[in-house]
Parts: C-alpha cells; structure tokens; sequence
C-alpha cells in the first residue's frame, strides 16, 4: 500500500479547502472576551491556536485525532496481539487522522530505521559536552547539532514555494523523529554507563529499540517504553513544548530550531521536569519515612512540603480537572506487571492522600495527579534508576505530536505567531473610571 508520506499527500487538500472554509464563513466569529486576569495569567483558556493533532477536555483528558488513551491500547497496532500501542502507529494516526494496519506500522518503523544514523559530529558534540550536564541540555544540543542538515533550511534558502513548505518539514520530522532514540540513548550510555554503548538492533520497533540502545531489553521493559513513548507524544498545543515549538516554528525556523526550544520549555520543573522531581520527592519520603509509611504520616509530609513553599511534583494541572488518564494507564500498567512493588505501593498510597490535602489549601485547582506522578515508578522497575534522564525520554515522545503539528502547520499555511502584549499602565488606562 502507499507510504505514510503519500497517505499524508492525500491528506493535505481537503484540509487546505476545509480551513479556507472556515475562515470565509466563519472567520469573523467571536470566540470569546479576553479578560485583564487571562492576559496576567498566562493565557489560561483564551482559544487561540489552531492545533490538529490533539484535544484536551478539562474532565477526560486527551484526544489523540478523536482517540483517548484506552480507544489507543485496543485500536492501535501492537508487537505482540494484546500488547501496548507501537509509537510508530500514533505517528501515522497524528499525521494522517487515520488508524493504521500493523502492515502500515511496520513501513513506518522501517522508514525510521532507514533515516536513523547519527552522523559523526553529532556524537562527538554529545562527547565534548562535560558529564555533569543535565540530559535535557545534552537533548538539546544534540538536536541543533542536527540542524545543518536541515532539509527545509536548505530549500527556504533556495527559493522553495510556500505551497511545498510542508515536504521538507515531513523529511526533517522524520530524520529527526528516526534519530532520537540513538541520539537519547547516547546521551544515557555516555552519562550513566561510562561511555560504553550500544547498537540498534534492525529488528526492533522504534521504541523497543531505543529500550536496547540504552541496555534494556527484558520484554516487560520494552512494552513499558511503547506505552510512556505513546502516552506523551501530545496534549494539544497550549502545553510549554507544545506552543514553545509552534511558535518558533511559526517563524519558519525549520523542525530542528522549533524542536530544541520545545524541550528547552519541556525541561522546566513546572512542565516535563517534574517526573524528575517526583521521583526525588518520592525518595526522600522513603528516606524520612522508611519504606512503608502510614497515611497520617504521608499526609504530614504533604503538608510540610507545602509549608516549606515547594509545590508537590506531579499533582495539579494547568487544565485538567480530574485524575490525567495518562497517570490512570500506567496504573493500569503497574497493577498488571509490578503489583506487589514497594515504590508502586508509596505511589498509590500518595494517590489516596494528596488530592485530599491539595484540595485543603484552598486555592489548588486541580488535586488530582498528571502524567509524571506516575511515570518513574515504572521506569525505576525495570532498572532505569537514573531520574534525571526521565525528561528526556519524555522529550522523545513529545517530538512525534509537536513535530506533526508542525508538518501540518506548514501544510496549512498558518502564520507567524504574534499575540498582543499591554503595559500595566495601558491597562490601567484602559478602565480608568470605570
Ligand atoms: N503543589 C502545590 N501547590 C500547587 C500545586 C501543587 N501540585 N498545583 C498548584 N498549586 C498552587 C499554585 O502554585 C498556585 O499557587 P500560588 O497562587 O500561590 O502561586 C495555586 O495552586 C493555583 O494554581 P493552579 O491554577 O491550580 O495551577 P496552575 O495552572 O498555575 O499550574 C501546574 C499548573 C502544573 C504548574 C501546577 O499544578 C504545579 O506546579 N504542579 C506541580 C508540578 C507538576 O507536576 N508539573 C507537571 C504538569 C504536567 C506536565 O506539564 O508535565
């Protein structure tokens, strides 16, 4: 059958009339007041962007293309008949707004394979950068360092039509996509495992492989790393990495510059940081409290946490309004795989105190927990013990929702970004008197 690029080909002109459509008939409409709170407030709920590939709702979480999580697990094509979703297959979902064959899924992992080899500088860039340097900065520099390689610069550079933008950025997406994993795993051997690496294995799924690459190749393992590469890829585009990468995308920096500064905003502690965070949190629970806590002391413990001014890492969310069913599928994860392990058992027993504090204080929106409440606890199981390299695996998945964005982005032809900003003294101004 036709690849995943001329499947996406197809694709693109009905998309085009569908939103010239919408801006004849419907471009003029009012999709709501703005108030002075929402301007200080960093935006929160003013609609306005356009972003195809997901949707959030406040009560049930993400979309992917109309699909939740579970719709995911049963629909989308897995390595073995019941197993976890191939990340491969949410990629041609994101791009194509279609559920693919497992025949589909495996040309996709086979176009990644074939644009997978880091070329020399690259590595040696990650060599020179000292050990101690967070991952998510190695992250980073290992994909500008891509960049000169960029096939949309080139053709920018070169004269290319507006109309054709969108065939570059797919052939940068995917070269960048294809070479994470390599470049992920480097960045782990080279900082936790002296400099010792691993090859990838031409048999394995993109996920499965970047499992391998870093020296993990038990199978729970491996289905573990297609779930967490799934589940994160996207969460509709308001997100720090998510509008961090269409923004700077929308100045026609090509998919490497608008990746780098996605996971630079992915590296806060407030966004994809904080499974970093839980973690050391969790342990240092574990070390004031031992291994097996009672609920009235966790419960102290949130309190003091908050007294000492930190926030309590993986509870709250900036739009969600319930348990993230990103944290609920893990869950799911864990009870089937690791059921009787002592790291679980504190995440679960957090589960049943911190929503009951946080909802105490009065002024925490959402008590429930995200993504990264839940994340580490699976990857510590299975022996990647290391937390401060959780946001880079995070980094990984969220490039194939961002990235495809961005492909359509450019397919659609929208604009560069560039919202108002005030002046307190104009806003002042603006209701003196009233
Ligand atoms: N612990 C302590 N205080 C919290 C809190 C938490 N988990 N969540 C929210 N609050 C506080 C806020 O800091 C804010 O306090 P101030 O008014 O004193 O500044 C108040 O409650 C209101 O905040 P909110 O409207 O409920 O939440 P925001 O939209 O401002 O922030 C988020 C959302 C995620 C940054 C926040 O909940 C938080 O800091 N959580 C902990 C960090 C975390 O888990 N981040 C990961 C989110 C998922 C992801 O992006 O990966």
């Amino acid at each position: 059958g036709p690849d995943l690029k001329s499947v996406l080909a197809a694709a693109i002109p009905a998309e085009q009339a569908r939103l010239k459509k919408i801006k004849t008939e419907l471009g003029a409409k009012s999709l709501g007041e703005v108030t002075v709170d929402q301007a200080i407030g960093g935006m929160r709920g003013i609609p306005s962007m356009l972003w195809e590939t997901s949707l959030l709702d406040a009560e049930e979480g993400i979309r992917f293309r109309g699909h939740n999580i579970p719709e995911l697990q049963s629909k989308l094509p897995a390595a073995k008949p019941g197993g976890q979703p191939l990340p491969e297959g949410l990629l041609w979902l994101l791009l194509t707004g279609q559920i693919p064959t497992k025949a589909q899924v495996d040309s996709v992992s086979e176009e990644l394979r074939r644009r997978s080899a880091l070329p020399k500088y690259v590595t040696r860039v990650l060599e020179e950068l000292p050990r101690e340097t967070h991952p998510m900065t190695q992250l980073a520099a290992g994909i500008l360092a891509l960049q000169p390689d960029s096939k949309f610069a080139a053709a920018y550079e070169a004269g290319l039509p507006k109309a054709k933008y969108w065939d570059p950025v797919y052939e940068d997406s995917m070269n960048l996509i294809a070479k994470l994993p390599a470049i992920a795993a480097f960045i782990y051997r080279k900082t936790y495992c002296g400099g010792t690496y691993v090859d990838a294995d031409p048999k394995l799924d993109w996920g499965a492989n970047l499992a391998h690459m870093m020296g993990f190749d038990a199978e729970g393992c491996q289905e573990m790393m297609r779930l967490y590469l799934t589940i994160h890829a996207d969460h509709e585009g308001g997100n720090v990495s998510a509008h961090a990468t269409h923004l700077v995308g929308s100045a026609l920096s090509d998919p490497y510059l608008s990746l780098n500064a996605g996971v630079s905003g992915l590296a806060g502690p407030l966004h994809g940081l904080a499974n970093q965070e839980v973690l050391r949190w969790m342990f240092e629970v574990q070390k004031k409290l031992g291994p097996d806590p009672s609920k009235e002391l966790l419960t102290q413990f949130v309190w003091d946490t908050l007294k000492s001014g930190k926030v309590v890492p993986g509870y709250g969310h900036a739009v969600l309004r319930q348990t993230d069913p990103r944290y609920t599928c893990q869950r799911d994860f864990a009870l089937k795989h690791m059921p009787d392990y002592p790291l679980f058992k504190l995440c679960s027993n957090l589960y049943d105190v911190v929503p009951a504090v946080l909802a105490k204080t009065g002024k925490v929106k959402n008590p429930w927990p995200n993504v990264d409440a839940h994340s580490g606890v699976l990857l510590q199981y299975y022996g990647i013990t290391e937390e401060s390299f959780y946001t880079v695996l995070f980094g990984v998945s969220r490039a194939l929702g961002v990235l495809s964005q961005g492909i359509w982005s450019r397919a659609l032809g929208l604009p560069i970004e560039r919202p108002k900003s005030l002046t307190m003294g104009i806003i002042e101004q603006k209701f003196a008197g009233v």
